[in-house]
């Protein structure tokens, strides 16, 4: 027999049988999850199913090497890895098939995320961490193909700083001096991904204990290696990497996805190397087969050969390992087919369980708001129409509360023309069904943990007269907070030796080491992987993108990973990064400098600083970093070398998010805007202070969260005339700032005039300064709108311009 390595010299023979007997039980179950999972698909219970069968035997494997502490970044095809190791279980896995909208039933999302999203709960109810070396933690997973490898790359990352750096050794809650290994999980098609090659190579770089598992079943969804995959192997092109004579790169092995005693020694052998090395590890996974396809969007017999489909049958991993426990004497086919009977008996019973529980949730609400149209129909409110509506709410089979959410506004129609006093329990349900689904839906795109950057204390400024280089500013800001927290690092290109391009980390990385401040190679997607992965670990980073147009290449990861998190979890996970970058007035088609629309549109979930000066950067950063929510902060370029009066309290003073700072006040028109475009206005206000118009100006100083107090419409109530000015396109960042001032505050009240946008132009702003002043709004630009409006209001006063 082919050795084992869970067949150690140190346990007997039973202990092993009993091992093997149980890794198959679990295979088997999964196995059964995947076939009745697509079923319940099919026959409508659930609207769409991607299972893990076929991949059973190496998750499996896999889990054995699995340590408290350790973390995977995965895909959908995972469910047997989370069963092997009892962080979910079938129960879950249908009541997440189901969509059970229930963090008790389904832990992974609470039922927001479709069926093979895995994660495991990181907080607790309040949002704070849950110990994690004493855990298997699992990073909740995302849809987007290989959108996991650059989380990967900040979890393994994070091993390496709790190893080195001293200062993190007694953050025991987090880590045993770095000894947990990354697991990372990939489809081979997904390899096909730029960020897959990315994150590999940073790996290799940076020699972080990532072992990176392919599932090779030879296809992506219906299209075949030979279009994914260069000479159709992965490891084989992969071979660059291995580890050279110098320890550096990654060690390379290849198991068969149906052989268990092959998948058992490897992953023994990938995992200790991984471990005591500190190295990168590649596991091609091979010969992995797909039983049912690839999802219950549509049948493989469409893509797959005859030859191919018979193969994945002689080759299938369950039967595999069936054929090898009996050919071993490992167990007789009576005992084998006991086990199945009895595994299968405990599938059906947990699905069943987890379909009665999703059930019977939303018809304990069905039956509640039946009561609330019952009383209104004896006290006779409509009650032909209503008692019509109970009827057809109460013969649905299997209703969804889309149903609820339907009778109760046909009921509110129907009831238009009674007084509230006779509907009052009809408007009270209503409230509590927003309320509910509200919480069940919509809950926890923020933090509202203790520290959520709404409970951190305000701290005024307090300036000195000491004139110094804005750069000073941050810099000073950044050296306060490292001092004060060792779990802050920072990281990006040209961070580390020279402190980045404009100096705001100069002389830190001497100061506080090459761990805490760090050069990168050129790769923003997974910068910004690893500032999510090492946040979700206990750590602060900042990671830097050198300008914020290239900021795009990490887009990806900010809208689909960071953003989601802890929506996506239901305040089961949370990743506190902050982002740093500069841009605003840059001249060129790719130095525009301000695509804030674009921006904020993409990050809901985060924060999204956009400070004039460095100084309110600094008080923002010494906010964010005393809060756990994820922010970008975009700084003005055009700011570091002006000058500004250093802070007398740099280490301590917070600018509150989510407040605007009147810089001018006036009675004709309130201006609002934010970053450089702040120091125009202020120039276009003297010249039209000339003219005599008077401008209120308003600095919103973060695009997320807008102006909580609504104080821009409390100055429409003394201009009545708005002007939002922003280098965005038009319809940008302003149809958002629009959007706020007008339907959420209300502005639009107080008006007496259009309001207006000035922005950039459509296009991308052209080069030089001529290109920045036809492209983007100049102080004539300011000047012209505003005036012109004023024209507008009393052309005697101020006759056309034009
Ligand atoms: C960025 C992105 N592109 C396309 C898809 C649609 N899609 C989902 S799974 C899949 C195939 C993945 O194949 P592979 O990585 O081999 O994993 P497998 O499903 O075969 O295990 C595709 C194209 C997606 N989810 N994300
Ligand atoms: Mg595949």
């Amino acid at each position: 027999m082919q050795e084992v390595a869970t067949k150690s010299a140190d346990i007997t023979q039973e202990e092993f049988v009993s091992t093997v007997l149980s890794d198959y039980k679990i295979a088997f179950q999964s196995r059964h999850a995947s076939l009745i999972g697509r079923k319940e698909v099919l026959t409508g219970k659930a609207k769409f199913g991607i299972f893990g069968d076929g991949k059973e035997v190496a998750q499996v494997a896999m889990a054995k090497v699995f340590e408290k502490g350790d973390w995977r970044s995965g895909y959908y095809r995972d469910q047997t890895f989370m069963f092997a190791l009892g962080l979910s279980d079938v129960q879950k896995f249908f009541a997440q098939l189901y969509a059970h909208a229930s963090v008790e039933k389904e832990p992974a999302s609470g039922g927001r995320s479709m069926n093979g999203h895995y994660a495991t709960r990181l907080l607790d109810d309040q949002g704070n961490w849950l110990s994690q070396s004493d855990r298997f933690n699992v990073s909740a997973d995302i849809s987007p193909t290989a959108g996991q490898m650059p989380r990967l790359l900040g979890l393994a990352l994070a091993s390496k700083l709790y190893k080195e750096n001293p200062a993190l050794h007694n953050m025991s809650d987090f880590s045993s001096q770095g000894k947990e290994i990354a697991f990372g999980t990939i489809g081979n098609a997904s390899t096909s991904e730029g960020i897959f090659w990315e994150v590999m190579n940073a790996a290799c770089v940076m020699q972080v204990p990532m072992l990176m598992s392919v599932w090779d079943d030879g296809y992506g969804i219906s299209v075949p290696a030979k279009y994914q995959t260069a000479k159709e192997n992965i490891s084989a092109i992969m071979s660059g990497f291995q580890t050279n004579d110098k320890g550096v790169g990654m060690e390379i092995f290849t198991a068969r996805g149906w052989n268990y005693a092959e998948l058992c020694n490897v992953y023994k052998q990938a995992a200790d190397v991984c471990r005591t090395k500190h190295t990168p590890v590649l596991v091609h996974v091979t010969e992995v087969t797909q039983p049912q396809g690839h999802s219950t969007s549509g049948s493989h017999e469409r893509y797959k050969t005859k030859e191919r489909l018979d193969w994945e049958i002689e080759f299938d991993c369950i039967t595999q390992m069936r054929q090898w426990i009996i050919e071993n004497g490992l167990c007789t086919v009576e005992s084998l087919e006991a086990l199945e009977a009895s595994a299968l008996n405990e599938v059906k019973q947990m699905q069943k369980a987890a379909w009665s529980d999703f059930v019977s949730d939303i018809k304990i609400d069905i039956q509640s708001f039946a009561q609330v149209l019952t009383q209104l129909i004896t006290s006779q409110i409509a009650p032909s129409e209503l008692s019509a509506i109970r009827e057809q709410l109460l013969s649905i089979n299997d209703p969804i509360r889309r149903d609820l959410g339907t009778a109760i506004n046909q009921s509110l129609r129907v009831t238009i023309h009674n007084t509230q006093a006779q509907k009052q329990a009809l408007l009270d349900y209503h409230k509590k069904f927003i309320d509910d689904n509200h919480d069940r839906y919509s809950s926890k795109l923020y933090s509202d943990s203790k520290e959520s950057v709404f409970k951190v204390p305000h701290i005024p400024l307090e300036t000195s007269d000491e004139q110094v280089d804005g750069y000073q500013v941050v810099r000073a800001c950044f050296e306060a907070n490292m001092e004060r927290d060792p779990r802050i690092f920072a990281f990006g290109e040209d961070v580390g030796k020279i402190g980045d391009v404009n100096q705001g980390f100069s002389g830190l990385q001497e100061k506080f080491g090459e761990l805490r401040v760090t050069d990168k190679g050129i790769r923003e997607w997974s910068i910004i992987g690893e500032g999510i992965g090492a946040a979700m670990r206990g750590l602060r980073p900042i990671a830097e993108i050198q300008y914020l147009d290239y900021l795009l290449y990490g887009l990806e990861p900010l809208s689909d990973d960071l953003a989601t998190l802890q929506y996506r979890t239901k305040g089961g996970q949370k990743a506190p990064l902050i982002v740093r970058t500069r841009g605003h007035r840059l001249e060129g088609i790719w130095h525009s400098g301000s695509p804030m629309g674009m921006i904020i549109n993409a990050v809901r979930g985060m924060h999204v600083c956009v400070p004039r000066s460095m100084t309110q950067a600094a008080g923002m950063y010494n906010t964010l970093l005393r809060s756990d929510e994820p922010a970008l902060v975009v700084e003005c370029l055009n700011g570091y070398r002006s000058k500004e009066k250093m802070p007398k309290n740099i280490a301590d003073f917070t600018v509150p998010l989510g407040v605007t700072e009147t810089l001018r006040f006036g009675e004709d028109v309130t201006l609002v805007t934010y970053g450089s475009n702040v120091r125009i206005a202020l120039q276009a206000i003297e010249l039209l202070a000339e003219y005599g118009i008077r401008v209120e100006l308003i600095d919103v100083q973060t695009l997320l969260p807008f102006d909580i107090n609504h104080s821009i419409a409390e100055s429409l109530k003394n201009t009545n005339r708005l002007v939002v000015f922003d280098e965005d396109v038009p319809g940008g960042a302003s149809a958002f700032i629009l959007q706020q001032i007008l339907e959420v505050q209300n502005g639009y009240k107080y008006l007496d005039s259009k309001p207006i946008t000035i922005t950039s132009k459509e296009h991308r702003p052209a080069y030089s300064s001529d290109g920045d002043y036809f492209s983007k709004p100049s102080i004539d630009d300011v000047f012209a709108e505003i005036y012109q409006m004023m024209h507008e209001s009393n052309p005697q006063k101020w006759p056309s311009l034009f």
